[in-house]
């Protein structure tokens, strides 16, 4: 039955939006069997390195990066409490997020306290296995992406020579393979030693291979070097079929695996990294790149499938335009400098408006698992809100709309539309 008014509209899809469970197509996230890389907990959400940088905006000269990365995590985490909660009101959106996510884990009295001893102690008293099935619930997590590092040793471990059983109902691998596109040799060479196998491009090939075969990703991921522009033919002419850089990378390996394995390629466009190398994670910057790079992968690759997010706000536009063109390109998510209400808001409008509900409305890149509650909540407010417009706007248009419509628009645009651009 069709829905009456306005406000029965507006009352649907935001229910429909709270209750929808997502798939998260990327996340930084660990199972607990990988050991000490699943982050979670309180001295984790206030070190994230979105945090540090915010507190270093303040810190006193005395405390220099160097000096704080050298402290125990507790240490740092005391100092990011003490500077960015308790010294100044935390309303910033990643500090924001910390509190949404006390608050949802029930933590509200001891946040009203400021007690961070108490919150310390609630949760020395959870396990990771059971924090898991908490947060998946709490933040309604289908399943999430995982990014995988075969150039990583901390990483490799859990996976050669023996892989250890990686929990695939709720997270799934994706083989991220940043390297390439940097052409950072040196780190390249190292895995290949590890497996040995030989310094070539077969040999890149092969190693990539393997990890397909160990990891059973489901799409390659790598952010894109700004200086990277996607070669020419005449260009690859000129480099002797044995050249290892950053364009034979892409054309000689990364494509051709793609094509062979069926496998999507996610890529990033946008960042820069670092512009502040102390701060670590947290000294990446954001710049504007050419749209036309992506632009020219989906022309000259119609058998490839590349998910895409870029960084830039300016380029937002520009993107959508071009996801109306490329059956072999889909949106994904609001990344990192993005994701930020007023920024979401916007992006999500031009994405419905161009694209209608074929885009994955946002990914958390969740590092610290607790995250998935306060990313997802902060998100959902914003796209249900925008989405209670549209379909406002739609009523008003003469169009009548059932929930069990809304509910099936709401599912695409929170992982629906990633499934079917992947079967595809
Ligand atoms: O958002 C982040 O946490 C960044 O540090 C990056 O990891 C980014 O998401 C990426 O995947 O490159
Ligand atoms: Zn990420």
């Amino acid at each position: 039955t069709p829905l009456k008014s306005e406000e029965a509209i507006r009352s649907a899809v935001k229910n429909l939006v709270e209750e929808v469970h997502v798939v998260d197509v990327h996340t930084h996230l660990f199972p607990p069997n990988h050991g000490k890389l699943m982050l979670w907990g309180i001295d984790e959400l206030l070190t994230y390195h979105y945090l540090v940088a915010e507190y270093f905006i303040t810190a006193p000269a005395t405390i220099t990066p160097e000096k704080f990365f050298a402290l125990e995590k507790q240490a740092q985490a005391d100092l990011v409490w003490d500077s960015l909660f308790i010294q100044r009101s935390p309303i910033s959106e990643a500090c924001r997020g910390v509190i949404t996510t006390l608050t949802e884990l029930g933590l509200g009295e001891l946040v009203e306290r400021r007690d961070l001893n108490e919150v310390r102690k609630w949760f020395a008293k959870q396990t990771p296995e059971g924090y898991v099935d908490k947060v998946f619930e709490l933040a309604k997590i289908k399943y999430v992406l995982t990014t995988n590092i075969p150039f990583e040793k901390k990483e490799t471990v859990h996976w050669y020579p023996k892989a250890k059983e990686f929990d695939t109902h709720r997270f799934q691998t994706g083989l991220r393979v940043d390297q390439l596109l940097t052409g950072n040799w040196e780190s390249i060479k190292e895995a290949l030693d590890e497996m040995g196998i030989e310094h070539t491009i077969e040999g890149v090939k092969k190693l990539l291979e393997k990890w397909i075969t160990i990891m059973k990703p489901k799409y390659f991921m790598a952010a894109v070097p700004p200086t990277l522009e996607f070669p020419s033919d005449e260009e690859m002419s000129t480099y002797a079929p044995s050249t290892i850089n950053s364009a034979t990378l892409l054309r000689r390996v990364l494509l051709p695996l793609a094509e062979q394995h069926h496998l999507p390629i996610a890529l990033k466009f946008d960042s820069v990294r670092p512009i502040n190398p102390a701060l670590r994670e947290g000294g990446d910057g954001v710049v504007t790149t050419k749209v036309s790079t992506l632009q020219k992968l989906c022309l000259n690759y119609p058998k490839v499938k590349f998910l895409a997010t870029f960084l830039a706000r300016v380029n937002q536009h520009e993107l959508c335009v071009l996801a109306n063109k490329f059956g072999n390109l889909h949106i994904y998510g609001c990344w990192w400098y993005c994701n930020n209400p007023s920024i979401v808001e916007e992006i999500t409008r031009i994405r419905v408006e161009l694209l209608g509900t074929a885009f994955t409305s946002q990914h958390s890149d969740a590092r610290v698992l607790d995250q998935l509650i306060y990313k997802w909540k902060h998100s959902k407010a914003v796209i249900g809100g925008v989405l209670q417009d549209m379909y406002v706007k739609l009523f008003h248009a003469g169009w009548s709309l059932t929930r069990e419509e809304i509910q099936r628009d709401v599912e695409r645009l929170f992982g629906g539309a990633y499934e079917e651009f992947m079967e595809k």
